[in-house]
């Protein structure tokens, strides 16, 4: 279930609710509001009116007088099993004008509305009347990508290299939350390598450490060759990155042709990998859909988009909103955003009811100016996050379910 729902009141301020001096309408009429909001939200949610518990803020921002016209609107923040925290903003959007000169029925749309009054309170639905089940949303699939190709040693002292370290930080990792690793190696020097041998002692070192799906990048480091880059191909690994075309890599290009494209699919489904879709622009929805229809891929499709590389697609909300609307269905998706995009991407994406990647190969921040102490921690917090909006983290075996991973 779609989490990320607001609901918007509008309506008209008549002389019966002037209550002060100067037609001024009380701050209670907003809270009024606000409790119809809630209760529309409670009802889409739960199918049950619920009940307003209590606010933790209240702010009154501007007067609010009889003849103005008031858009009032909530979201659900955060779903506990029975409470459920919301924002609410009440707008002034049409006001009516007062001065002298001007007539008693003059009044202006307001361009921009003028906010009069935000809060934050929790309602409460008993499990008793909950008569729809949050649960229908899948369990989110965490993926944790623990190395990547580009960030170094240099800047950030916690970014495994060696398989030992790898592993380690994989079983951490999977503690954490997260069902996927997706997984680069090092050479011993920490430089990006698509060795067969270097991705099986990783592989081995954390089979031995964790039960998790090791998703292998066939996507290597820009300027790698096709055949270099399908090295790990020969560990057979569960799942592997499949990358839908050509971009802009901040100043390089990571070229991935059409033949390429092809030729790396034929070789993960050889290999008996399941593909993880990589897609840096729209057009790479489409090209899935080409793989489809020549035959080469089957459903249901996984799709990463990764969001915010330098010279491809913005890690925006209205981004991720419209790819997901022009995913085929039955798709899975994830989000994979860089740098300081990577957390609200992430609860964005788990709002929507995707999933999410996580990692020091997309950011090595836990918050501004912060290293995170490798990727445990963005793992960690993605799941509280993931419980928070009602979402349940999935289990390896689930998401192994949910992939189309059949066990070995
Ligand atoms: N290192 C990037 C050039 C993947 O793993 O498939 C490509 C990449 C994608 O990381
Ligand atoms: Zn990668």
């Amino acid at each position: 279930m779609n989490l990320d729902r607001s609901f918007t009141l509008r309506l008209r301020m008549g002389a019966h609710d002037a209550h002060y001096a100067g037609d001024l309408v009380d701050g209670a009429r907003m809270l009024a509001l606000f409790g119809d909001v809630a209760t529309a939200l409670l009802i889409e949610l739960d199918g049950d009116e619920g009940l307003f518990r209590a606010y933790s803020s209240v702010e009154f921002l501007a007067p609010v007088r009889a003849g103005d016209y008031i858009e009032a609107e909530g979201r659900i923040v955060r779903v506990g099993a029975t409470s459920r925290e919301m924002v609410f903003e009440a707008r002034k959007i049409i006001g009516s004008a007062r001065g002298a000169g001007l007539a008693a029925s003059a009044a202006d749309a307001l361009a921009p509305s003028v906010v009069v009054c935000r809060a934050r309170g929790t309602c409460v639905t008993p499990r008793a009347e909950q008569r729809r089940a949050i649960a229908a949303s899948p369990p989110a699939v965490l993926t944790a990508a623990i190395v990547g190709a580009e960030v170094t040693r240099a800047q950030t002292p916690h970014l495994p290299i060696t398989a030992d370290e790898l592993a380690i930080e994989a079983e951490r990792c999977a503690a954490a939350g997260a069902s996927v690793i997706h997984l680069h190696v090092r050479d011993p020097d920490g430089a990006p390598s698509q060795k067969t041998e270097l991705f099986q002692a990783a592989l081995d070192a954390i089979r031995r450490r964790a039960d998790v799906i090791v998703q292998t990048s066939t996507g290597g480091a820009v300027g790698m060759s096709l055949d270099e880059r399908a090295g790990p191909l020969a560990c057979r690994p569960e799942m592997a990155t499949l990358n839908l075309g050509t971009v802009n890599f901040g100043d390089e290009v990571f070229q991935n042709t059409r033949p390429e494209i092809r030729e790396l699919l034929a070789r993960i489904v050889a290999a008996g990998s399941v593909p993880e879709l990589e897609a840096y622009e729209v057009g790479h929805i489409d090209e899935a859909t080409s793989l489809v229809a020549e035959g080469r891929l089957s459903g249901p499709l996984h799709f990463q988009f990764v969001l915010g590389i330098k010279g491809a697609i913005g890690a925006r909300e209205d981004v991720v909103r419209f790819l997901v609307s022009q995913l085929p269905p039955g798709s899975t998706w994830g989000v994979a955003a860089v740098g300081r995009h990577q957390r609200p991407m992430t609860e964005l994406a788990l709002r929507l009811g995707g999933n999410a990647r996580v990692g020091l190969e997309d950011n090595i921040f836990l918050d501004k100016g912060v290293l995170a102490e490798g990727s445990a921690p963005l793992v960690a917090r993605a799941a509280d996050y993931a419980k928070s909006v009602g979402r349940s983290v999935a289990t390896t075996a689930e998401a192994r379910a949910l992939l189309g991973i059949r066990a070995r």
